[in-house]
């Protein structure tokens, strides 16, 4: 098996990702919960769908988005997970808040993925409309939940082939 195998239908590219035996935390933002239940939701099926048990997946929810990396930075500490999606959904309002926290959220998982080595994704919407956060919270543009807890699996698989595929000398 080469390290791309699972690339291998472009059409059907989630296909084959093997989900049996990871551990997954979901970390939701409260904020706009009306949107994040409906991402954590697409997440857990997206998991189930790919095999993995449902008592591999936990939902830790925290205020807002801002909170989000810092929680996922004391979950990977804990070891207890293969990977971490993060939920949330930051809609423009009218002032400069809404830039600090849709920076702040996207830069912090980025580093707790870099710093801790365990896979984060992003799973935050950044919109400047309700009705574009609805769309893809499970409509007409998909559900972005889905799409972060797939593409964590994949990352996670890849990472694992690699791992496997590295030579030692
Ligand atoms: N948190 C969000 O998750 N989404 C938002 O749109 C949002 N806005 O617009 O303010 C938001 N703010 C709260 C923030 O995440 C923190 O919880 C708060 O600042 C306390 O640290």
């Amino acid at each position: 098996m080469t390290t791309h195998d699972h690339h291998a239908d472009p059409a059907d590219p989630h296909g084959h990702l093997d989900g049996r035996g990871r551990r997954f935390a979901l970390v939701c933002s409260r904020f706009n919960d009306l949107i994040v239940t409906h991402l954590e939701r697409g997440a857990r099926d997206a998991l189930l769908r790919h095999g993995v048990s449902p008592n591999d997946i936990e939902t830790i929810w925290v205020p807002g988005a801002w909170e989000i990396p810092q929680v996922a930075k004391a979950v990977a500490a804990t070891h207890r997970f293969d990977a971490i999606v993060g939920l949330g959904a930051v809609i423009r309002g009218d002032t400069y808040h809404f830039e600090l926290v849709a920076n702040h959220s996207a830069a912090g998982l980025a580093r707790v993925a870099l710093d801790t080595g365990t896979v984060v994704s992003n799973g935050i919407l950044t919109v400047d409309t309700l009705d574009q956060a609805l769309q893809r919270a499970g409509s007409k543009a998909g559900n972005k939940g889905a799409d972060a807890a797939t593409a964590a699996l994949e990352t996670l698989t890849t990472i694992a082939t690699l791992t496997n595929n590295t030579p030692t000398s």
